[in-house]
Parts: C-alpha cells; sequence; structure tokens
C-alpha cells in the first residue's frame, strides 16, 4: 500500500553459491518495482539496490522514495543474482523484510454474530467466558496462528465482557491479490472488535489507508465489507451490525443474502459448525449431524459442556434437541422453509 512520497526500507539475507566461477565477479540486487494492474512487472527509476554478494550469508539494506506509481499499480520488490560474465551460479534469500513509515493502523469496528446474540439485551452472550470454557490459543479452525490471550484479557464483565476470538483480514482493493494480513482480535458482548487484551484498539502492521474489511468466526459465515474501509489512526466506525454497512456478495449465480438482516440490523450467519464455504441442514458434510455426533449419536436428547465448534449460540452448551439448542440455527440459516436449501458464503 506504499504510495508517492513514503519510504521503504527492504532488508535481505543473502548468499551466493556459484557453480561455474566467473572472472569479472557476481552481484546480488534487490530492485524496487511496480507490478501493474495487467500483473505485468516495471522497473522504477532508482529503484535498484546492490546486496552483499559473498558465498556466506550477508544482510543488507536499502531504502527507496516511492515515485508516483501508475495508475492501478501497486510497489513491488524483485530479488536477483548475476553473474558479470559467463559463470554460473545460484543466488539464495532468506528473511526478506519490508518496512513502510506510516502513521499506522487500528480498526473502529462492530459486529454481530447471530448465534450468540439476545435480543433482548441487545447484546451477545459472553457465557463461555463465564463458564471458563474460551481457549488461551488461537481456537481458529483453519491456518491457527501463534496468539495467545494475555493476563487479564478476560476480566471485564457487562457490555464490553469478551464473547470469543475473531479474525480479522484486511484486503486491498487490487483484484486477485488475495488476503493482505490476517490477526485475530476479541470481541465483546456490544460487538466491539477490540485486541486480545479485550481493550485496547485491534491495530495491523500495515500502512494506513483503504482496505476491505473480513471478519471470520469458527462457526459462523465470513462477511466482507462492499467498499474499502479507511483504517488509520483515527479510523471512522464501520459498523457492521448495521445494515447500512454494505457487504460484498458474490456474482451471480452464487450471490446470496450475506447475512442475515433483522429490521435494521445485520448478524454472521451462525452454523458453520463443519467449517467450510457454506452452511448445510442436510447432504454430505452438512453441519447438523456434528451436532448429534457431539452429544453422542444415539440419544438426541443428551448435551456436552465447554468450548465446541457445536455450540452454534454459545451458551457453553451443545444440544441437538429441546429448548435452546443449535440444531434449529442451522434450519433458520438455511431456510427453514427447504431444508436442503444451503447458504452460500458471499467473501471470495
Ligand atoms: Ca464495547
Ligand atoms: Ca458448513
Ligand atoms: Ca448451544
Amino acid at each position: 500500500m506504499a504510495v508517492a512520497g513514503d519510504v521503504v526500507t527492504l532488508t535481505v539475507t543473502a548468499r551466493m553459491e556459484v557453480a561455474v566461477p566467473d572472472q569479472w565477479g557476481y552481484g546480488i540486487r534487490g530492485d524496487f518495482i511496480a507490478i501493474l494492474s495487467d500483473s505485468s512487472l516495471t522497473a522504477l527509476p532508482g529503484g535498484q539496490h546492490g546486496f552483499p554478494a559473498q558465498t556466506t550469508w550477508n544482510s543488507g539494506t536499502g531504502s527507496f522514495t516511492v515515485p508516483p506509481l501508475p495508475a492501478g499499480a501497486v510497489l513491488g520488490v524483485a530479488l536477483s543474482g548475476h553473474m558479470f560474465g559467463l559463470g554460473e551460479g545460484y543466488a539464495l534469500f532468506d528473511n526478506v523484510m519490508t518496512s513502510i513509515t506510516g502513521s499506522g493502523a487500528a480498526l473502529n469496528a462492530r459486529v454481530w454474530l447471530g448465534g450468540p446474540y439476545v435480543p433482548a439485551q441487545n447484546l451477545m452472550r459472553d457465557d463461555l467466558r463465564a463458564g471458563g470454557y474460551l481457549p488461551s490459543s488461537d481456537p481458529f479452525p483453519l491456518n491457527p496462528l501463534p496468539d495467545v490471550l494475555p493476563p487479564g484479557a478476560l476480566s471485564a464483565t457487562g457490555p464490553n465482557a469478551i464473547v470469543d476470538w475473531l479474525r480479522i483480514e484486511l484486503r486491498h482493493t487490487i483484484p486477485g491479490v488475495g488476503w493482505l494480513i490476517r490477526v485475530n482480535g476479541s470481541l465483546q458482548r456490544d460487538g466491539d472488535i477490540v485486541a486480545l487484551d479485550g481493550v485496547s484498539p485491534l491495530s495491523f502492521p500495515v500502512k494506513a489507508g483503504n482496505y476491505l474489511l473480513v471478519v471470520r468466526y469458527r462457526n459462523h459465515l465470513s462477511i466482507m465489507t462492499q467498499q474499502a474501509v479507511s483504517i488509520s489512526t483515527a479510523s471512522p466506525l464501520v459498523d457492521l451490525r448495521s445494515t447500512a454497512t454494505a457487504l460484498h456478495t458474490l456474482p451471480a449465480p452464487n450471490t446470496d443474502l450475506p447475512a442475515k438482516v433483522v429490521g435494521n440490523q445485520q448478524f454472521m450467519w451462525p452454523g458453520n459448525v463443519a467449517y467450510d464455504l457454506e452452511v448445510a441442514y442436510a447432504g454430505l458434510g452438512n453441519d447438523r449431524d456434528p451436532i448429534l455426533g457431539a452429544v453422542g449419536g444415539s440419544v438426541p436428547t443428551n448435551t456436552i459442556t465447554g468450548y465446541q465448534e457445536t455450540d452454534v449460540n454459545l451458551d457453553g452448551v451443545v444440544k441437538y434437541t429441546g429448548s435452546d439448542n443449535d440444531r434449529d440455527i442451522i434450519l433458520q440459516t438455511v431456510g427453514s422453509s427447504v431444508p436442503t436449501t444451503v447458504r452460500h458464503v458471499q467473501v471470495p
């Protein structure tokens, strides 16, 4: 996300492996380049930096002031090794780091999870916290991050008490680039997304700018903002709880309602127990059977307690039938009239 005027620093550890010695020697370089919107690459004036070229590992640093980039382009870094004559060899790179001067970026956003939301309180349940069930390490079912909850993270009660871990992604707006940065945060009962200490703003190791915001939860369907939102040291509130904040939808024929809507509020769809790209009540890989399996498989009235992906309403109890069960929520998510309907996630 570097823009004109930013100072970007590249740090590289590299070494050469020489197969055929070259009488003129060899070199290692790093180039600041522009990646154009059609994915082609172009050199930037003054973007070339030489690094120590030795057969043992050495570190080097180069800084570059970003010039105006072509419209739609992003700054990139290209690393290469070369022989000056007819020699041959390999350039090996390790510990490549880039840093950009900037003002830092913190999230100011609120979101509702449909499962634990209690309309009468206009808050989400914190039964997992109150029951001592919340894990101290990342519970996300895919690519867990090496985070742990700091001491005191779960001490708050009331509207700022912690509901659970939440996974946040920022993506830049160039099509096809995919996720840019992903971090873990904590979710308060009133919808505030905060850092893992339960209190501080959730900050990102990126430069301030406009990003698409993705929110993921371990047994709900992910959502993404339709428009890029401003992330800075003084980010305006992104209220994902409100239908005024438009959410991304996939193109037809995969278009689906990205969140559950009640009045002017919207809620992440609950019930993605078997974590994938849809909520299904019936059929192969559905989200209902794991609930029955969790309670033992044979006696549907059994229940279990604890931190379970099958606990859709986050009350600390996995329940297949009876009041406050977790199965009916899945039926409501897919649309209760046609149980074979599938609700698809709308995050590409
Ligand atoms: Ca709060
Ligand atoms: Ca699923
Ligand atoms: Ca439950």
